[in-house]
């Protein structure tokens, strides 16, 4: 049976600047908490590997964007580097970054490749971490300036914004879990991150809407579906609390305009509400968006908190349940997380059912393989299982359309191999293998796939 998709469809796949651009201070970018971290923390990164020369599109973007086109992209996903483009945050603009943004967007376009430009994918400017990141309200400010100057100068041909890729990742990885530059763990410090990074959004879309631009604008989010592992009371309050704090918390206050009433109630049990004032309550209800991202990756399987937590430690979502590895599951053991297909049905169920069935995209799904060199035949990377992934989580997706979802589009992670926040390269993502060494990057069987994918609007 084939599984056909819409003429409108986008394809394509995401990226973003710090894992990509490579070429980290050159032409006057300036530094940030990745360029930073993984020199001055470099212990805590995969083989050393900095940021320095990340898949090189900085330099190969024209090569780069003819590789999309090879391979039929309609559409692409990256970021602006905020730190490229005002290296201290906030005053000057670097020309060099001006020029190199222009050229890309005119490329892709020339191209027939729908730009889709996200403003901030996990990458502060050092100047402004160095006053406290999104601690500090008048970062939240320098945000804003960052928006509308990304507006005013590319806002004539880009028609799809996004404000922020994975809004909770900066501040659980960054403030609770210490995965990310600040490394800093505190509930109370990472719920404020949070929310200045909503407000920071809903600045952003108001600047975009004042602005009258011809296009849309719209959120990346990462949802991570729960399954309780029973019905028994236990397990279910577990799940309830894992979705409460990871999704509902983000979700409902940028497409309902408003915190779930029971985080507020549990935040206040525990004394960890953060200070929120009644402008920013407004500013939340009144912002909406035109289109929405999700990145999936997998399922989070929960039961009961077996072992009660620690009253004196840090207070975390964790303190509610417990995940577990279910018996008899796919898992990809590069990443060590289990493989699902069938919740990316059930993420594009809850948006037609609990947030309006409003228009979104699958903005980041994907397979990373440690080791894929093993499967090189005949010069190619002969990546069977990652078609297969795709196949299976598109059907999902197809279901969920004739049901009636919205989805306008799917974009893989990754285009080229690319450096990853934790991995570096260890695990490969993309529809090109790049080759460290030279810098060479060839297409996968999957890339050549994903072209006649894309030149039917399906499969069988
Ligand atoms: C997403 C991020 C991406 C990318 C991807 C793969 O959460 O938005 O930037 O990194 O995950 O994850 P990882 O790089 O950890 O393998």
């Amino acid at each position: 049976m084939k599984i056909e998709f819409p003429k409108t469809f986008f394809w394509g796949a995401a990226s973003s600047a710090t894992q990509a651009e490579g070429r980290e201070r050159e032409d006057g970018k300036g530094e940030n908490i990745w360029d930073y971290a993984s020199k001055e923390y470099n212990h805590r990164f995969y083989d050393g590997v900095t940021t320095e020369n990340t898949s090189y599109f900085y330099r190969d973007y024209e090569q780069d964007i003819q590789k999309m086109q090879d391979i039929s992209f309609n559409s692409f996903r990256t970021s602006i580097s905020w730190s490229r483009l005002i290296p201290k945050g906030t005053g000057a603009v670097n020309p060099k970054a001006v020029e190199f943004y222009n050229k890309m967007i005119d490329k892709l376009l020339e191209k027939g490749i729908e730009p889709f430009i996200n403003l901030y994918h996990f990458d502060m400017p050092m100047e402004l971490q160095n006053q406290g990141g999104f601690e500090n309200r008048e970062v939240v400010a320098a945000y804003k300036e960052y928006a509308k100057t990304c507006f005013e100068l590319f806002g004539d041909r880009v028609k799809y914004w996004f404000t922020f890729n994975e809004p909770m990742i900066p501040a659980e990885a960054g403030y609770l879990h210490d995965r990310h530059y600040p490394y800093v763990v505190d509930f109370k410090r990472a719920a404020s991150v949070l929310h200045n990074i909503i407000v920071a959004h809903c600045e952003a879309v108001q600047i975009y809407r004042e602005m009258k631009l011809p296009g849309k604008i719209g959120i990346i989010m990462d949802v991570i579906p729960v399954y309780p592992r029973s019905q028994n009371p236990a397990d279910l309050h577990a799940a309830e609390m894992a979705d409460l704090f990871y999704t509902k918390s983000v979700n409902d206050a940028i497409l309902k305009g408003k915190y779930p009433a029971k985080l507020k109630e549990v935040l206040i049990k525990y004394d960890q509400l953060p200070e929120i004032s009644a402008t920013d309550i407004t500013l939340i209800s009144e912002t909406s968006i035109d289109l929405l991202g999700i990145n999936y990756y997998r399922p989070r399987r929960v039961k009961a908190k077996e072992c009660l937590p620690n009253p004196e430690g840090v207070f975390s979502p964790e303190w509610f349940f417990d995940e577990y590895v279910m018996p008899g599951r796919r898992m990809n053991t590069s990443r060590g997380i289990e493989i699902y297909p069938k919740g990316i049905y059930d993420i594009a169920k809850k948006i037609q059912t609990e947030y309006g069935n409003i228009d979104w995209f699958v903005s980041e799904n994907g397979i990373g393989i440690e080791g894929e060199e093993a499967f090189i035949e005949e010069g190619i990377v002969q990546d069977q299982y990652r078609i297969d992934f795709l196949k299976e989580h598109l059907t999902y997706l197809k279901k969920a359309m004739e049901e009636g979802s919205n989805c306008l589009g799917y974009h893989m992670w990754t285009f080229v191999d690319c450096w990853s926040w934790g991995n570096a390269y260890k695990n490969r993502y993309g529809f090109y293998r790049l080759e460290l060494e030279t810098g060479e990057k060839s297409v996968k069987k999957s890339g050549l796939w994903f072209k006649e994918l894309v030149q039917q609007n399906g499969f069988d």
